[in-house]
């Protein structure tokens, strides 16, 4: 009898010890052995601009919560790349994030097309309540397969019609224009379908192509407008706030999947806590530029009537696969 009470205490004893330890392991593994980390974050803009700023916080966040045990080194100015060849490197696993537009993604996951169409948001708002809603988590999850992590989203403006030779006030103005768009079919779908000439071209050499006249315009919101010297090369600018291009961070799959889940789970967290702050600065950045460039006495021509410009571009909805026709519908639908 007594044998048999010790051997039960006996058990008792050691099924507390090995939950304790299994709970201290939990709790110790990523914090206590694990070695530092450096990863690499590869960004256009130039250090001063929002989406790099955001990024930074972003970096920021993730080197806090892990007690400086991950570091994100953040290149900006296009120092690791252009938008294009920087994904293809994200996706080797060669560089770790970036935070790009979603435009050029699109070429790698068609699927975030449904996310650049013209004149698709009714507002910013909806634009963010799309984001960070169901459709926002769907789209993180298509990622996937083709090697990315979908990790947060930045405020990208309304981008406007640019150019260096006449005032354009409807869409017919546009007519034989070569008008730089981003590397995306659809872009340049987007720009036949108004009459003009769609020029593809990484966002780092359009500066030159608009002062030595391979482009008379193109199209961008006006932090980049402003930021890129753009507006002192093409002073014709038309507010015809045609597109909102969602800013995204992705990860490299190959890069997360050497992490621990909860590192993981700590990086996507701090990615969408990096995002009011960005959206902040936006905001401040969205009107310092504006007043920049009235200040430099460019032309500036209001659209009111945008129902000509939606006229022009319906063609491209048209022409869009089922799949995205259906997230259409569903955008449309958020509230
Ligand atoms: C800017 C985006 C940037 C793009 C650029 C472009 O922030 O990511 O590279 O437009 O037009 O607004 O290529």
């Amino acid at each position: 009898m007594k044998a048999r009470k010790v051997v039960i205490a006996i058990m008792v004893l050691l099924a507390a010890a090995s939950m304790a330890y299994a709970n201290g392991q939990k709790e110790a593994a990523p914090a206590a052995d694990a070695k530092p980390v450096v990863l690499r974050l590869a960004e256009t803009h130039p250090a001063d601009y929002p989406t790099t700023l955001g990024d930074i916080r972003f970096a920021d966040l993730v080197k806090e919560r892990t007690k400086g045990r991950i570091t994100i080194e953040v290149y900006p100015a296009s120092q690791l790349g252009q938008e294009k060849a920087v994904i293809e490197q994200v996706q080797f696993g060669a560089i770790d994030f970036t935070r790009v537009s979603v435009s050029p993604l699109a070429a790698f996951v068609p699927v975030f097309n449904a996310l650049q169409l013209p004149y698709l948001y009714r507002s910013e708002e909806h634009m963010w309540n799309v984001l960070l809603g169901p459709i926002g988590k769907e789209l993180f999850a298509s990622l996937e397969p083709s090697g990315f992590v979908g990790i947060g989203w930045f405020e990208p403006g309304a981008r406007n019609f640019y150019n260096s030779k006449r005032v354009v006030s409807k869409p017919s103005d546009l007519a034989g224009l070569k008008i730089r768009v981003q590397e995306s079919e659809l872009m340049v779908g987007m720009v036949q379908g108004l009459g003009a000439v769609a020029t593809p071209m990484a966002y780092g050499e359009v500066y030159s192509g608009l002062q030595t006249g391979v482009i008379d315009g193109a199209e961008n919101n006006w932090p980049s407008y402003e930021s890129t010297s753009h507006y002192e090369v093409a002073k014709f600018f038309t507010l015809d706030g045609h597109t909102r291009v969602p800013e995204i961070i992705i990860a490299s799959k190959i890069s997360m999947s050497r992490l621990s889940e909860a590192d993981q789970a700590l990086i996507k967290q701090a990615a969408l806590d990096a995002i009011p702050y960005q959206r902040q600065l936006w905001a401040e950045r969205e009107k310092a530029s504006e007043a920049k460039v009235r200040a430099a006495g460019n032309t500036i021509t209001v659209i009111t009537d945008k129902a000509p410009w939606q006229a022009a571009m319906k063609g491209l909805y048209d022409k869009q696969p089922t799949s995205i026709q259906y997230l259409i519908k569903r955008i449309g639908e958020v509230k």
